[in-house]
C-alpha cells in the first residue's frame, strides 16, 4: 500500500463551537445495535427454551465447531497453562501483578453516618455473588481482557466467577489456549467454551450441561464483545446486570508543537488496528505536527502487519484531525468527545490532563501511551466508548460491589422525626404510609 495517508481534517479555528455542534462536527463511530436485534432475540429465547444444548449447537452453527460440553475441563485448564510460551506468561504475570495492585486500592470500606442520636444509616458494600465474564474471540484474541476483568471482580472479592468464550475449530472446540491459560494463572476454575450473544444468554439463564452439571446462572455479566454480545446483552439487561455496551476502540490525541509525529502516528495505528471501525482522533493546535503525522502515518502503515484493517479504520468518517487554536479550545474539544482513551501530549501535559472532565482514561506526557495501559499499566482497559465517558467509568472494583443502605433507628429518633415523615405521606396523598408510623406511638394519634 502505498497511497499517502492523510486523516481527514476538520477546521474549528476561529470558532467557538457550542458542545452541541461540538458532538456533531467531530468524527465519531458507532455501530448500530437495533438493526441486528431481530437476529438475535431468536438466540437468546432458544438457550432461554432449551439451554446448553441450543448453545453447543449455536457453536456448530456460528464457530464452526460443537464442543463436546460447555463446561471446559480442569485439566485443559492446567495443560494450557503448562503449555504456555514463557515469555507470554511472564507477561501476564506482571499484568495481573500491576492491575492486582492499583485495584487492590479500589475497594471500599463501609461508611455509617449518625444521622440523630440513635439513628444510622450505613452503606455497606456488598460483592456481586456470581459473575460471568465474556472474553472475546473474534478478530483478536484478548487473554489480557481476562486479566482486566477478572482481578476487579476478585479484588471485590466476587466469589463464584465464570469466563465464557467461544469455542475454536483450531483447537477442538475449545476457546483459545492463551485464554484457559490466563483463567488458570488467575485462579478461575470455571471457563465456559461459548461465545457471542449465546454466551450472553447461557449465562443470563444457565442451563444443564451435556454431563447433567449445572451450568449455574450469574448476577452481573461484564467484558467486550461485538454487535451480536451487545446486542444480547441489551436484552438480557434487567434479568441480568450489564457493565456496558461496549462499541469499537478509541483513541483521541491531544497535542501541539512539542508532541512527536512519529509517536503520536504509532499510537494511532495501534488502536486502529483492534477493528476497521476503530476511531483514531488527532486534536492539535499546529498544522505542522498534522501534516508530519500525516507523512508518519504513511511511513508506518507501509510496515504494520494488520495494514488493511488500519487503513479503513484511518479512512473511517469515525477518524479525523481537528485543528483548533489553542489547548483551552482543544479540551473543550476533547470533553465535548469523551474519548474512550485520551493521550496528552503537550508542554505541561500533567496540567492540561487535569482540566479533563470525560475520557475512559487519561495517558499523560510522552511515556505513557495507550499500549502500556491495554496490558501494563496497572489501569483497566475495559473503558467506557462512544462518548458513554460523558456518564460512566470504566471498569473497577466498584463495577463487582452493591452499596447496600442499612438503616437502623431507636424508638426515639424515629418518635423525633414521625411528624415529618407523617406530613410528607400526606402531601403524597399515601397515607398508609404515615399510619404504619403513627401506630408505634399511639399517642400522636
Ligand atoms: N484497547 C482495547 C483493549 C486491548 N488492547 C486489549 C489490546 N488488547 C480497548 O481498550
Ligand atoms: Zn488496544
Amino acid at each position: 500500500m502505498s497511497a499517502r495517508t492523510e486523516l481527514a481534517r476538520v477546521d474549528l479555528r476561529g470558532r467557538t463551537p457550542s458542545v452541541a455542534e461540538l458532538r456533531s462536527a467531530l468524527p465519531r463511530g458507532g455501530v448500530d445495535v437495533d438493526a441486528v436485534l431481530h437476529q438475535v432475540r431468536p438466540v437468546v429465547e432458544a438457550i432461554r427454551d432449551r439451554g446448553a444444548d441450543a448453545a453447543l449447537e449455536f457453536g456448530e452453527k456460528f464457530d464452526g465447531v460443537r464442543p463436546a460440553q460447555v463446561r471446559v475441563p480442569r485439566a485443559e485448564l492446567t495443560r494450557a497453562l503448562a503449555e504456555l510460551d514463557p515469555d507470554v506468561r511472564a507477561a501476564l504475570e506482571v499484568a495481573i501483578e500491576r492491575t492486582r495492585k492499583v485495584h487492590a486500592d479500589q475497594r471500599r470500606t463501609d461508611t455509617t453516618t449518625e444521622v440523630v442520636p440513635g439513628g444510622t444509616v450505613t452503606e455497606r458494600w456488598v460483592p456481586v455473588e456470581r459473575v460471568g465474564l465474556y472474553v472475546p474471540g473474534g478478530n483478536a484474541v484478548y487473554p489480557s481482557s481476562v486479566v482486566m476483568n477478572v482481578v476487579p471482580a476478585q479484588a471485590a472479592g466476587v466469589e463464584s466467577l465464570v469466563v465464557a468464550s467461544p469455542p475454536q475449530a483450531a483447537f477442538g472446540g475449545l476457546p483459545h489456549p492463551t485464554i484457559l491459560a490466563a483463567a488458570e494463572l488467575l485462579g478461575v476454575e470455571e471457563v465456559w467454551a461459548v461465545g457471542g450473544a449465546q454466551a450472553v444468554a447461557l449465562l443470563t439463564y444457565g442451563g444443564i450441561d451435556t454431563d447433567g452439571a449445572e451450568l449455574a446462572p450469574v448476577d452481573l455479566i461484564t467484558g467486550p464483545g461485538n454487535i451480536y454480545v451487545t446486542a444480547a446483552k441489551r436484552l438480557c439487561r434487567g434479568l441480568v446486570g450489564i457493565d456496558a455496551e461496549a462499541g469499537p476502540t478509541e483513541i483521541a490525541i491531544l497535542a501541539d508543537d512539542t508532541a512527536d509525529p512519529v509517536h503520536v502516528a504509532a499510537d494511532l495505528i495501534s488502536q486502529a488496528e483492534h477493528d476497521v471501525m476503530a476511531a483514531s482522533v488527532l486534536v492539535t493546535t499546529s498544522t505542522a505536527l498534522a501534516d508530519a503525522v500525516d507523512a508518519a502515518l504513511t511511513a508506518q502503515l507501509a510496515l504494520t502487519k494488520h495494514q488493511e484493517r488500519v487503513a479503513t479504520a484511518l479512512a473511517g468518517s469515525q477518524s479525523g484531525v481537528i485543528l483548533v487554536d489553542s489547548i483551552e479550545d482543544g479540551l473543550r474539544v476533547v470533553n465535548a468527545y469523551a474519548a474512550e482513551h485520551l493521550e496528552i501530549q503537550t508542554e505541561n501535559a500533567s496540567e492540561v490532563a487535569g482540566s479533563v472532565r470525560s475520557a475512559g482514561a487519561i495517558f499523560v506526557g510522552p511515556w505513557a501511551p495507550v499500549s502500556l495501559g491495554d496490558y501494563c499499566a496497572g489501569s483497566n482497559h475495559v473503558l467506557p466508548t462512544a462518548g458513554c465517558a460523558r456518564h460512566s467509568s470504566g471498569l473497577s472494583v466498584q463495577t463487582f460491589l452493591r452499596g447496600i443502605h442499612v438503616v437502623d433507628y431507636s424508638e426515639s429518633a424515629l418518635k423525633d422525626v414521625a411528624r415529618h415523615v407523617i406530613n410528607l405521606a400526606n402531601a403524597e396523598d399515601l397515607p398508609a404510609h404515615g399510619e404504619a408510623i403513627r401506630l408505634r406511638f399511639e399517642s400522636l394519634q
